[in-house]
């Protein structure tokens, strides 16, 4: 964690105040009792509800053996269930592991053995997928299921009808929760963060974003990332005693509707769905006349796209530049077109540093590309339990390395231009090579494979496999691939779009593949064909 100076420092300044992410619970429910806290479909939870079906679910879970420090992996889609998990596992102490609904076997079953998970909390069917199955990857995790759990343990089960057996809560230094790394290496990083760094990026976020009681945020990204979490999204929203509106799918068709009913002011999207609410608007030849606020983030925004949004949707465009280690940066809402339309905004923070360095770690001056480094008073210092990574991943005075390359401006507004870690970012859904390359290598026909990305109109980018094929075996087939991957659990957005194969890789100078010579060869072949 933060080295002691700095920590005290985070404090002094007042970024630090000392509470915990249950304790930003409890005070909406002491300041805004009676009113919406969370709209899923017709149910209607008040501030007030939320606080007690959250403490009486803490001490269930507290019977059911849950302790403080104790990791419990979450998976479930966005529904009200959801923020009674989170705050009853905040009041105990307890970690939870914020897993996705896309994520499958071979995630979820890596998140529970790493993390020596104590329970797996997820649904019953989602999305076609029985997440029941999934006790057959969960180890000694104990599954608890939201919905009708067959031969598993029902979350309605937990809620106790007392509190008095409640112990005393966390301390707000103390880890809060392991968020998801959207990683470039082999396994997935999970990311710690504290109870006041990431109170700090809230209240700050809710600043930024000018939320009030009257805010209505609507959620249609998973509730469990980063983005709709806490920038400034459900927690901001809750800080500020705004209310939260759920919906399990960005379909304009089911959305607009919902917008339109429950006024909603703001709504956070990735680029891709950012394009199809235009389209749909655009369509209907009518605006979002409560929405007062689009943000856009999780992947670079196409200036064109930013430009339809103010006038196609009657909104301000706020785009957002984050990661789940920390640094998130927004366009203000005041600021001009020329800084909301070009930049991704800038650090939440006056006490957010933030590096422009060349290959040697030099700074390069303003306006010139060059990596992203940042340390602050909520990006952490260190993954969680992965030592040898952290001594790449970090510096050796604790600035992390975005793997993103940025150019700076005046002001500190940054723009994103490019991408210097082995990542693929599929419409803001990230898929870190190695892992998928880990994956293809156990098919029995692929000697070696490498995936990189391929540009996209849609979604920005989409992931090709290049498969160098084992000698006296057949080429697979792109379905052949794609099925092994899916039998061996992988999430669905990780599987790659397309598949080459070829005879061998084009190697870097210290002998690696070069993943960068791969592109451009996706690159020339898509300039030959007119297709990619
Ligand atoms: C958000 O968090 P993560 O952890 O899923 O992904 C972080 C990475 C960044 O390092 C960058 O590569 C990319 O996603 N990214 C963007 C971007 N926002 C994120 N690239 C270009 N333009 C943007 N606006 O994605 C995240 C976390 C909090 C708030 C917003 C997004």
């Amino acid at each position: 964690m933060w080295p002691d100076d700095f920590a005290e420092r985070y404090r002094k300044l007042g970024h630090w105040t000392g509470q915990t992410l249950f304790d930003l619970l409890s005070t909406a429910a002491e300041r805004f009792g009676d009113r919406d806290a969370v709209i899923d479909g017709d149910a209607r939870v008040s501030y007030r509800s939320l606080h007690e079906r959250a403490s009486r679910l803490a001490a269930g879970l507290h019977d059911f053996g849950v302790r403080r420090g104790d990791r419990v992996v979450v998976q479930l889609p966005n529904t009200a269930a959801y923020f009674d998990v989170i705050f009853a596992l905040f009041r105990l102490g307890a970690l939870p592991v914020f897993a996705l609904p896309a994520h499958r076997g071979a995630e979820i079953g890596y998140f529970c053995s790493h993390t020596d998970a104590v329970a797996l909390i997820t649904t019953d069917v989602y999305d076609g997928f029985d997440h029941r199955t999934l006790a057959s990857v969960a180890g000694a995790a104990k599954l608890i299921v939201a919905g009708d759990p067959g031969s598993h343990t029902a979350l309605s089960s937990l809620y106790t009808s007392s509190v008095s057996s409640l112990p005393p809560g966390p301390g707000p230094s103390d880890l809060a929760f392991l968020q998801l790394s959207g990683g470039s290496t082999g396994l997935p990083k999970l990311i710690p963060r504290t109870h006041d760094d990431y109170l700090y990026s809230v209240r700050a976020s809710a600043e930024i974003c000018e939320l009030t009681p009257d805010s209505s945020y609507l959620v249609v990204l998973p509730v469990a990332h980063n983005f709709p979490m806490s920038s400034p999204g459900v927690l901001g929203v809750f800080h500020a005693g705004g209310k939260v509106v759920l919906s399990t799918t960005p379909d304009p068709a089911r959305v607009f509707p919902l917008i339109e009913r429950e006024r909603v002011t703001i709504a956070a999207l990735v680029p891709p769905l950012a394009l199809v609410w235009l389209d749909a608007a655009a369509n209907l030849g009518a605006g979002l006349p409560s929405l007062e606020v689009l943000q856009v983030g999780g992947a670079k925004l196409l200036d064109s796209v930013a430009a339809r949004v103010e006038p196609v949707l009657g909104c301000k465009l706020q785009q957002v530049f984050g990661m789940a280690e920390g640094l998130v940066n927004y366009t203000r809402l005041d600021d001009g077109d020329d800084i909301v339309l070009h930049t991704q905004g800038r650090p939440i923070s006056p006490d957010d540093e933030v590096l422009v360095v060349d290959d040697e770690d030099v700074p390069v001056p303003d306006g010139t590309v060059g990596h992203l480094l940042t340390r602050g008073p909520y990006t952490i210092r260190g993954y969680w339990r992965a030592d040898e990574h952290n001594r790449t991943a970090f510096t050796d005075d604790g600035f992390y390395r975005t793997g993103d390359l940025v150019r700076r401006l005046d002001g500190g507004y940054l723009v994103v231009e490019g991408r210097a870690k082995d990542q693929i970012n599929r419409g803001g859904e990230k898929i870190a090579a190695e892992e998928v390359e880990d994956h293809l290598l156990t098919h029995p026909a692929v000697h070696d494979a490498a995936v990189v990305s391929v540009p996209d109109t849609y979604l920005g980018e989409r992931s090709c496999a290049f498969v160098v094929v084992k000698d006296g075996m057949t080429a697979p087939r792109l379905r052949d691939i794609r099925e092994h991957l899916r039998d061996r659990g992988l999430a669905t957005f990780k599987i790659p779009d397309r598949l080459r194969v070829v005879d061998g890789f084009p190697v870097t100078g210290v002998g690696k593949t070069s993943r960068r010579e791969l592109r451009a060869l996706l690159r020339e072949l898509a300039a030959s064909k007119g297709t990619a």
